[in-house]
Formats: C-alpha cells, structure tokens, sequence
C-alpha cells in the first residue's frame, strides 16, 4: 500500500524535541526524512538521560523513528555545497534552531527560495515576532510563556507545568499542519512558502479555552470553577482550577479502592446534566433528581463541593476500573488515572500500534509510542531512528548522485567529521 507523502522528501535540521516530533510524523506518513546532524556528536538529546550505555538515549530514539541521518558540518565549505544540493533534492526543510542560526550559517530564507523556489522552510521558534523574538526557549518556557501554568495547578498553589509535552510536541504538531497544509498549496502555484510556529503561540492555542474564560470574567464569575462555590472571589486573570472541567461541566478527580496505597487509584467524574438522575442512582442518592438544592445543575454550583465528596464515598468502594464500567453503563462521562505502567502495558494500545515494541542494534527492545494518527490508506509502519551518520554515504550516492570521486572528496575535505576542538576534547 502507497504511504500519503510519499515523493517528499524532508531536509530534517531538528534537534531535541519539538521539530523532531514534526519531522517523525511526515516519516510516518511516508516522507523520507533526512536527519542532518553535527559530525561527532549529532542531535544533543542522543546522549541525554542515557539508561543503556554507549546506546542512543530513549529521548532520540523515540522522537527519530524512520528517518535517515546524514552527519554534516554546515559550516565547513564543502559541507555547505552539500547543503546546497540537499536543498535542491528536497521539497522541505524543517528546523527548530535557536533564532538566526540558519541565517549565520549562510542560509537565510532569500538564499534558500534562490537555490531551491519549491522548497518549503518550516521553523520552530520559542516566540514570534515581539519583545522575546531571540530567546531561546524550552518546554516548560512555552508551558509558562503561552498561558498554560497560569492555569494548571491548584489555586491556593505553585503555577504548575504538565507532563504532556505540549511545548514541544504540541508545536511540533502544529508545523506538521503547516507543511502539509503548505505543500498542498504548492501543487497549485508551484512555489515554496515560509511556514512558522511559536511555542508560545502553539500553547495559547492549546490553553484556547482559559482564554476564553479571561472574557467571561468581565461578565461575572466563572460558575463552574470550584471556587465559586466555595464563595472565594475570583481576581483579573483567570485562576488555576485544580481538576475542574473545562468544559463548563463539572468534574473532579475521586479517590478509587486502593487510592491509600496506589497513587494513580482515581478516577476523573464529570457531572454531566443529562445524566444527573443515573448519576444519583448509581451513588444511592435517588432522592437528589428531584431535590431543589440537587435537581438543576444551577442549584448544584454551590455544592458542588459536597456533592463530588458524596460522589467518592461512592468511587471508594470501585477499583477506577470497576466505575469506569458501572459509569460507562449509563453514558456517565469518566477515565480512570491510567498510569505509565498500565498505558505501556495496554493490549489494545498495542494492537492499534499506538504503543509498539522496535528493535535497535545497539539498545535492544523497547517501546515506543506510534503514530497516534491513523489513515485507511496509509498505514504507520514505525522503524528504528537511524544511528549517527548511518546512511551519510548512502545519501550523498542516491539522493544527491555523487560519484565515488567526489564522495572521496567530500570525506577529504572534513565536511563529514566533527570540528577539530570537539574531537580533541
Ligand atoms: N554543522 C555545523 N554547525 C551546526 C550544525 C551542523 N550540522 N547544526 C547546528 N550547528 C550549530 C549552529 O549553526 C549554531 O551555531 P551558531 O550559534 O554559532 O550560529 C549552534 O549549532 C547552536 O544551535 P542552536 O542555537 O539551535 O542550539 P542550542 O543548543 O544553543 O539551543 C535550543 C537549543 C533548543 C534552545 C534552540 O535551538 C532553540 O531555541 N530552538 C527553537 C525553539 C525550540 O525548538 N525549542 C525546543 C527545544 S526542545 O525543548
């Protein structure tokens, strides 16, 4: 079966996490993705938090499936020639350098439209245009910078950031969008475009719906929010709100059977209103569907404290599991906590390949996430990430069609080993 971008090739200058998450969802859809990388010691992340030693850390491998790596230093005259014909072979390039390192490199957008008018530049910046433009930024800088820490957490709290890495992956996944979205408009004008994404942008636009309650403050209280029914007064800015939903619907994380000694035991529980009479069924409290202090979800927001306290004593008789089946009965809106351990373990996850086991030839097994998008047409096969320089020859014979003489002098010229100062460390 044909893979849906297969025929594009991607000129890969990513490192770290959130471009190669972008790149590793064009592979998967079946764009040969060329990963270029500094002779000696490539993409930074190979060597961090390593658990096997003298092997590719977990953090590259999993962010690197299906790619090709070709090591090259840019800087060195005949590197950048080979540069020169990688953009001329490929119909992307992709990276996510600190701001104006591709311009310092000899390669600024002008150069590249010159070289190559079809090419696509995707980039990856910490912020847009603005006061922070030359930062450069990490996760857990766009998770404070694009609103998401204002709101996580606990009100009376810390800002806090989350495990999802929604930073990096998140705009990962927002420039994969763009390019997509960019190579579809060059099959109708045949020209290459810039296509940009700010961390700090791709979070706001993830935290879209505290943005839309900072509004709703000037209207009034935000209703949902706990702390309305605990008559504390809301300030400017939207506040943390715990486990609240937001969705407008109320909902909180409850204790499960075990939660004394299993700290993933709970079960998140949303009081949807057209299943608030099930809802009183199912926790014995039939009473409370026709109870004027209970029966309308305005009469609830005072009380919503008492009522998922109510609720628990109810989930602490289930395991997350055993509520999750009574819940989803009757259309009850719930998740288990899943943890680590049991998301890795999950057979289903597996059998839809987004959990799959690969082998590498230096680490062994392991386990990874897949591709997390699905197409009827065009299956996910996930392949290891490539180990350092591994198709650097390869690439420079098939893609750019050197001959022998001219690989050998590209060899010669250092363009393919590290920098004399790194090797002499
Ligand atoms: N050959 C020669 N030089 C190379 C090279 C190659 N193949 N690949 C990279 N380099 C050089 C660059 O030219 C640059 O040199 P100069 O600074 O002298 O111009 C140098 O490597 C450093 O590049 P960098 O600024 O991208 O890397 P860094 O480690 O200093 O910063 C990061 C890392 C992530 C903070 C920065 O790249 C950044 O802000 N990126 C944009 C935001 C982003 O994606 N952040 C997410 C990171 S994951 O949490």
């Amino acid at each position: 079966m044909t893979k849906a971008l297969k025929g594009v090739r991607i000129l890969d200058f990513t490192h770290v996490q959130s471009g190669p998450t972008c790149t590793q969802l064009l592979a998967w859809f079946g764009a040969d993705v060329i990963k270029v990388e500094r002779p000696g010691v490539g993409d930074i992340t190979r060597g961090q938090l390593q658990d096997v030693p003298n092997a590719d850390s977990l953090y590259f491998t999993m962010l690197n499936h299906n790619k090709r790596s070709i090591t090259l230093d840019t800087k060195n005259p005949k590197g950048k020639e080979v540069l020169t014909a990688l953009i001329k072979s490929c119909d992307v390039l992709v990276e996510n350098f600190g701001p104006g390192v591709l311009d310092r490199m000899g390669f600024p957008w002008e150069k590249i439209h010159a070289i190559n008018p079809k090419m696509i530049v995707a980039s990856i910046k910490g912020f847009g245009p603005g006061p922070y433009e030359d930062c450069k930024v990490y996760e857990n800088v766009a998770q404070c910078t694009g609103g998401a820490a204002s709101t996580t957490g606990f009100r009376d709290g810390l800002p806090l950031v989350t495990g999802a890495q929604i930073g990096d992956s998140g705009t990962g996944l927002h420039l994969a969008l763009g390019i997509v979205t960019a190579l579809y408009q060059r099959t109708m004008t045949g020209e290459g475009q810039k296509v940009t994404a700010a961390m700090q942008d791709g979070v706001l636009n993830l935290a879209r719906v505290k943005l839309r309650d900072q509004q709703r403050l000037a209207h009034g209280p935000l209703k949902e929010y706990s702390q309305f029914g605990e008559g504390i007064p809301f300030g400017e800015a939207v506040p943390r709100a715990g486990n609240d939903s937001g969705g407008g619907q109320p909902g909180r994380i409850l204790k499960c059977k075990g939660w004394e000694t299993d700290p993933n035991a709970y079960i998140y529980f949303i009081t949807q209103a057209p299943v608030w009479e099930k809802i009183c069924d199912v926790i014995g409290e039939p009473v409370w569907k026709t109870h004027p202090d209970y029966a309308k979800p305005a009469a609830r927001l005072p009380r919503l404290n008492a009522i998922f306290a109510r609720i628990e004593q109810w989930t602490m008789t289930q395991t997350k599991f055993e509520a999750m089946d009574i819940l989803n009965k009757d259309d009850i809106p719930c998740g288990p906590i899943l943890s680590m351990k049991e998301l890795a373990e999950d057979q289903s996850l597996r059998a839809t390949g987004t959990v799959v086991e690969v082998d590498h030839p230096t680490r062994g097994k392991y386990i990874s996430v897949g591709n997390p998008i699905k197409l009827s047409d065009s299956p996910t096969e996930v392949t290891r990430s490539p180990l350092l320089g591994e198709h650097t020859d390869e690439i420079l014979r098939q893609v750019l069609g050197f001959s022998d003489h001219q690989v050998a002098e590209i060899h010669d010229s250092g363009a393919l080993d590290p920098p004399r100062k790194q090797a002499a460390e």
